[in-house]
């Protein structure tokens, strides 16, 4: 079953307009919300998320909190998900194609859940960087992803697992993770500007490296400083944290998965709804 503006359908039932702006111009926003055990991953924090994305690009969301978590969870329930993922769609619109916003159009909301074999994180992997050459407004969690599927793509033709971006030598983060370091056992990641996605994996690693007593630092860093650092690990909801042990053919620390990361994994872990661990 899936979710399409506030009503659960079969599959089979729906269908989206040619006329969608999602589909036209790629007019929307959207959001990845894990289920752990049962339980949404940080919803409150998908929901503020969703909102501002569509604040900024002047959609206002058709639902409240409260129906977003009543819906969400109808349709998790329905499908029976324990563990997977939730991803959830708001596009401006259906109007006959021209640029500028349309006098009247109601959002589309789509939503649908995906469901995992298991909870694991997944292993170590290795990443290349590549050009930033996605707009300015990477803060917007947009439906246009075209910057980052070429990126990921072309990591993906190369062997790797993801490509890192940088804008000249500064990285910024991953095509879809974020991306931290460590130094000197100082945990560095992007300040979240216009850059980058403030992930909600981010916010929560950030939470608990506090409350680990690892320093943190919210600066950007070069290209040479990732590669001279001690560890590496993204971070996103469905990759949760995973060491980074090579980048472009570089060895990174030991090459195997650094202490902080191993600390922050685990503790990052017990945040999980309902976890044993
Ligand atoms: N940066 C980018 C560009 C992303 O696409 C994502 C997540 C993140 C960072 C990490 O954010 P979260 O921690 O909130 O997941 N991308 C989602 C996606 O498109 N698929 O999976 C997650």
């Amino acid at each position: 079953m899936i979710l399409l503006n506030g009503e659960i359908i079969s599959k089979e039932n729906a269908s989206i307009n040619i006329e969608d702006r999602g589909y036209q111009f790629g007019d929307g926003v959207y959001e990845v919300i894990r289920i752990y055990n049962g339980s949404f991953f940080e919803l409150d924090g998908h929901f503020d998320r969703l909102k501002r994305s569509a604040s900024e690009i002047h959609i206002e969301l058709p639902f409240d909190r409260t129906t977003f978590h009543t819906k969400v969870n109808e349709l998790r329930s329905v499908n029976h998900v324990e563990n997977g993922h939730l991803y959830m769609q708001v596009s401006r619109g259906v109007a006959p194609r021209n640029h500028p916003f349309p006098a009247k159009s109601e959002p589309v909301v789509v939503g649908y859940t995906t469901e995992y074999a298991t909870n694991e994180t997944p292993a170590p992997g290795r990443a290349m960087f590549t050009e930033d050459i996605r707009w300015l407004r990477c803060d917007i969690k947009s439906l246009n992803l075209l910057g980052n599927v070429l990126a990921k793509e072309e990591s993906k033709k190369q062997g790797y697992d993801e490509a890192i971006f940088h804008r000249g030598e500064t990285v910024t983060e991953g095509s879809s993770t974020n991306v931290f370091i460590v130094k000197d056992q100082t945990l560095y990641t992007h300040p979240a500007n216009h850059y980058i996605l403030d992930g909600i994996t981010r916010r929560a690693i950030l939470d608990v490296a506090k409350d680990a007593g690892i320093p943190i630092k919210e600066n950007p860093f070069t290209k040479t400083q990732l590669l001279e650092s001690d560890e590496v690990f993204i971070s996103s909801t469905t990759q949760e944290v995973r060491p980074i042990i090579e980048v472009s053919g570089n060895t990174i620390g030991t090459g195997r998965m650094g202490d902080v990361t191993a600390i922050l994994q685990k503790a990052f872990k017990k945040r999980i709804p309902n976890s044993e661990q």
